[in-house]
């Protein structure tokens, strides 16, 4: 196998015996077989809408596929066999809609690829089509094509969780679909691919636009809400990963049933949401991000479900109280499907009542959530009038991803050191690094600003783009210094957005991916000013002169 898509990858240069994340090599070449059929596939959708072939949801499916090969999604290699069928059935459909309007153009192989009948068959030719037999010869081209598959991964995470809440855009989807298609050209340059970088950016602020019209149409604007840390007596459930509607239908399944229910990383922000907040057993918030959840996740005396990434291996201690659902997946943990109506959570709900629950209330403080773009933009006037008066001298954006590498410390020791007239606008997992300290307010406006989930990054480029047209000025003239933290391909298709949008002087950290070769990062420095980390002390320096 070889694998180096995420922050983690082994050495800093590519996983090849067996994935850090615990990806096994039989899923790795089953994921590059499905990205394979998929840009096959994506070539012919491509075709389809040129002729008007009508489409049958090619564009939600495309999505979906992608999305269960991005980091600590699916590592049950089971669960790709009907994936990759449907994509050649779906294609094949497609094909035959083409040929009967005198459409049959010569296919790439991988719009052509017929999956092997069994799994010890499928192995090998995924690993034909790994990215070490890409034919491309150029390092540079190669690196621009892995950022944007490695981007499209993440649109289509976005993607996804918006069509979950009935949100879709075609015009997105035919992004999507033209750029997969063209990773398999091997007639561009250079220059074409670093544009098609910036449009992997420019479709991941219009996916990010949709999922945060999904989730606000669906469950409200967030609103600022203290959200309890420690826990409290009874029954007990805890939901992780991304989904919005899993936690929802799950809250109104354990209505009245005396289950509490907690998030953990990443749905920590789903505190702030009316439609959300409103059940009285939406008890609270327990642990921190997602790389700390063995031990976490061990110690929760109630069922847990996992509705997105970041899954890791289950300790054998609760493998029997973890439950999987949409497209995240672990061998031998049970996984709750949708039934046509919904999901039915019973499982789930039997086996949280089947545990001791917490014996008796746990005080550990609280935090505050629900600083999405609603709810700081209507405090601008305020924010406006103290940064003119002085009393806000800088923004810092520190956001992105945590992880279990060494070298994130960085960020906790960053926030510590902002002086006290900055403020600290966070989003994603990354901020369990500080997201507990007390920073205080500077006007009754807190310092610590909570935007949301790295799903939400969309607030945050809403946020900042209505800073800059009230002082009449670009985002890069703004006093608003960007220090994120990066692990999955979602922050790529984020950090891709932003470049897009010509947003400069971003420092990236805790080390590069090792997807770009130093001829790209050349290019990304001399016209982006991108930088990698260095110290707390050196960047504030930096930053504040
Ligand atoms: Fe974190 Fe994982 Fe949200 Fe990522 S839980 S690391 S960017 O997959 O998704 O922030
Ligand atoms: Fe390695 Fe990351 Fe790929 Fe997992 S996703 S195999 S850790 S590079």
């Amino acid at each position: 196998m070889f694998c180096y898509q995420c922050e983690q990858t082994a050495k800093g240069s590519g996983c090849t015996r067996i994935g850090v994340c615990g990806k096994q090599p039989d899923v790795a070449a089953l994921q590059d077989l499905l990205v394979y059929a998929l840009q096959g596939f994506s070539q012919v959708a491509v075709e389809a809408r040129k002729n008007h072939v009508a489409s049958g949801g090619e564009g939600a499916f495309t999505c979906r596929a992608l999305f269960s090969t991005l980091t600590n999604v699916n590592f049950d290699a089971a669960r790709f066999v009907p994936m990759l069928n449907e994509v050649v059935e779906r294609r094949e459909s497609l094909k035959a809609a083409l040929a009967a309007k005198g459409v049959s153009p010569a296919w790439h192989e991988a719009a052509r690829l017929v999956p092997a009948a069994d799994m010890a068959a499928l192995v090998p030719q995924g690993e034909a089509v790994g990215i070490e037999n890409d034919p491309e010869t150029d390092a540079d081209i190669k690196s621009l094509k892995q950022t944007v598959i490695y981007g499209l991964k993440g649109v289509a995470a976005y993607a996804d969780h918006a069509e979950i809440l009935g949100q879709e855009n075609p015009a997105l989807y035919e992004a999507v679909e033209g750029l997969l298609a063209d990773t398999l050209r091997t007639d561009m340059d250079l220059g074409a691919w670093v544009q098609r970088a910036l449009d992997c950016g420019n479709a991941n602020i219009m996916a990010m636009e949709l999922l945060d019209a999904a989730n606000t149409g669906t469950y409200g604007h967030p609103v600022p809400t203290e959200v309890p840390l420690g826990a409290t007596q009874g029954k007990a459930i805890l939901v992780s990963g991304h989904d919005l509607k899993d936690l929802d239908m799950l809250l109104q399944q354990t209505e009245g049933t005396g289950i509490n229910i907690y998030t953990h990383g990443e749905m920590l922000p789903c505190h702030g949401y009316p439609e959300l907040k409103k059940h009285e057993h939406f008890h609270g918030h327990y642990g921190t991000a997602w790389q700390n959840q063995l031990k976490e996740f061990a110690a929760f005396p109630g069922a847990i479900l996992m509705t997105t990434n970041c899954i890791q291996k289950p300790a054998e201690s609760y493998l029997g109280n973890i439950f999987t659902t949409g497209l995240v997946g672990w061998p031998g943990a049970a996984h709750i499907t949708e039934n046509g109506s919904g999901k039915d959570f019973s499982a789930v709900i039997e086996k949280a009542l089947a545990m001791p629950g917490f014996a008796q209330d746990e005080d550990k403080g609280s935090v505050m959530v629900g600083f999405g773009h609603n709810a700081v933009l209507g405090v601008a006037d305020t924010v406006i009038d103290a940064v003119k008066a002085g009393d806000i001298r800088h923004f810092f954006l520190v956001a992105g991803c945590d992880g279990a590498r060494p070298g994130r410390n960085y960020y906790t020791e960053f926030v510590e050191k902002v002086p006290e007239d900055c403020m600290v606008l966070t989003l994603a997992c990354g901020k369990f690094r500080f997201f507990d300290k007390k920073l205080g307010d500077i006007g009754g406006i807190p310092r610590l600003l909570d935007v949301g989930q790295c799903n939400d990054a969309y607030s945050a480029v809403k946020i900042a783009t209505a800073l800059a047209e009230a002082f009449d000025c670009g985002i890069n003239d703004l006093p608003l210094s960007l220090v994120l933290s990066w692990y999955e391909q979602k922050a790529v298709a984020i950090l891709l957005s932003l470049l897009a949008l010509g947003v400069k002087d971003i420092r990236l950290g805790p080390s590069l991916p090792a997807f770009i070769t130093p001829n790209v990062l050349n290019f990304l420095v001399e016209k982006y000013d991108l930088k990698p980390i260095s110290t707390p002390d050196e960047d504030l320096k930096a930053i504040l002169g």
